[in-house]
């Protein structure tokens, strides 16, 4: 193919390769800037990026005619959109196609955390039941209040869903909304209140380590903590102190710190639900993800104009 050079770094899917085959001549970068030929550097102009390694400060400054960065992904905490925009670089996401699966997801984890499915679950592959009757009790979610920290469009979702399951809803966000919720400015005066505190605001600076030692003992040892947002939002080693010693009750977590990679003192705890980063990853809203990753390179190429641009970039657009 003699298109215009794409960089891939990171996966995608053959439905997406064969779309892009069609336009771009695609190079992958499988093991950092040093594993594309310094050659072609010069020339990259279209970039694709789906890892948690993502676009940093000095990959951009490597790719002197780069105009913009697709990412695989909603969240785009994993590029560095500061150094972009002082360049010129647009840099795209994928919103609201998995708004759906990922609010399933965070209720899945609710449930399935504060009704001990999966310790149930080993408990009765483990023939214990014969051998000592009745699982533990668990507790209901209903009669509960639940706060959302990031009732953005995925938050949201999660609020609407949650509407069938008797519980009061609240959430803090650094803006309040026109909604009928009840909104905190102090994320440690909502954790106070709330029973079970849903965790799906953005990654990065502004919100690293706000789930942390006080709002976790804020929330207690009878509370949830669910995280379907980014691993670095919470302060995971406190996290880990306080389901040890029973200080939090239990926890139902989608994102890590420093994924792929799990404390081993994690996955030893009983009160911790745990999933490999999954929310979005069923087959329908993977494909919508990445045709919308390819339709932000493809229609940027031939219009100038992408389709679902980050906030930080719309300006260059207008
Ligand atoms: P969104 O519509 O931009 O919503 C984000 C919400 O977070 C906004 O309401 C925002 O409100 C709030 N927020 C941002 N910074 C904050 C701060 N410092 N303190 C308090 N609230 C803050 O984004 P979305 O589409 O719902 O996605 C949210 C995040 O979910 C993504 O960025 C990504 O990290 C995560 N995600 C995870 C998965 C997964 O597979 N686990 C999948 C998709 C998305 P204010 O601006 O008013 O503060
Ligand atoms: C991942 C996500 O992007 O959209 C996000 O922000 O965290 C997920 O959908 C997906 O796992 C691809 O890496």
């Amino acid at each position: 193919m003699s298109g215009p050079l794409l960089l891939m770094i990171g996966p995608a899917s053959e439905r997406m390769l064969d779309r892009l085959a069609e336009v771009f001549d695609i190079r992958h970068m499988p093991g950092g800037l040093e594993s594309f030929p310094a050659e072609e550097w010069s020339i990259v102009e279209y970039a694709y990026v789906n890892c948690h390694g993502g676009v940093p400060e000095k990959l951009i400054r490597a790719l002197p005619r780069l105009r913009i960065i697709s990412n695989y992904g909603v969240g785009y905490d994993n590029v560095d959109v500061e150094t972009a925009v002082k360049r010129g670089i647009v840099v795209t996401h994928t919103p609201d196609v998995l708004n759906d699966d990922v609010a399933n997801t965070a209720i899945l984890l609710m449930l399935a955390t504060s009704r001990n499915f999966l310790s149930d679950n080993a408990y009765i592959r483990a023939g214990r039941w014969p051998t000592e009757g009745e699982a533990p009790l668990s507790s209901a979610v209903r009669g509960k209040t639940v706060g959302i920290l990031g009732l953005g469009r995925i938050g949201s979702a999660i609020a609407q869903k949650l509407s069938v399951f008797g519980v009061e809803i609240a959430y803090h966000n650094r803006r309040q909304r026109d909604v009928p919720y009840r909104h905190y400015r102090e994320l440690v005066e909502m954790a106070r209140d709330c029973d079970i505190l849903v965790c799906v605001a953005p990654g990065g600076e502004t919100t690293r380590g706000i789930v942390n030692r006080s709002v976790i003992d804020a929330l207690g040892p009878n509370g949830i903590l669910i995280n379907v947002g980014r691993g670095s939002i919470v302060d995971e080693p406190e996290l880990i102190a306080a389901l040890k010693v029973g200080r939090l009750g239990k926890a139902g977590l989608d994102v890590f710190a420093n994924e792929p990679e799990v404390p081993s003192e994690l996955l030893s705890l009983e009160n911790a639900t745990l999933l490999p980063h999954v929310a979005s990853g069923t087959k329908e809203t993977r494909d919508a993800m990445g045709d919308l990753a390819v339709d932000n390179l493809i229609r940027f190429h031939t219009t100038g104009k992408a389709v679902t641009l980050v906030p930080e970039c719309r300006a260059m657009q207008n």
